[in-house]
């Protein structure tokens, strides 16, 4: 399959990785919108949220979990914003669900 994050996930595209377990990889996003911009993704290919299902919903839940420990490995203790892109009009560019995690700065209130 020819997924970016699968190769980044597999080793075989370098990434600056922030956590790894069984099910998860954490890697600073190439082009940070945020002093921390952290992008974690489920080890097993799923295109978006879309794709989420009672199968796989086990790696979602795997992520919430940590997301705090790698929140916190970050000093991000005044808070942050986790955010997920889901097609076209979510503005999706790699099609590998990931989700973004953002701080470091008081984050702007506009969502959309
Ligand atoms: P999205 O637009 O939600 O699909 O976000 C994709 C993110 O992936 C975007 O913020 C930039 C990041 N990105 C794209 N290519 C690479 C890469 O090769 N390495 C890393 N670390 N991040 C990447």
């Amino acid at each position: 399959m020819d997924c970016l994050f699968c190769k980044i996930i597999a080793g075989d595209i370098p990434s600056a990785k922030v956590y790894e377990d069984e099910m998860v990889y954490a890697f600073r996003d190439i082009a940070p919108m945020a002093p921390v911009h952290v992008l974690i993704v489920p080890k097993c290919h799923m295109a978006s949220v879309d794709e989420v299902n009672g199968d796989n919903s086990t790696y979602i839940s795997r992520i919430f979990e940590v997301i705090p420990q790698i929140a916190a490995a970050a000093d991000l203790k005044d808070g942050y914003r986790v955010v997920t892109n889901c097609g076209e009009h979510g503005c999706q560019s790699v099609k590998h669900l990931h989700f973004h995690l953002l701080g470091g700065k008081q984050l702007s209130e506009e969502m959309a």
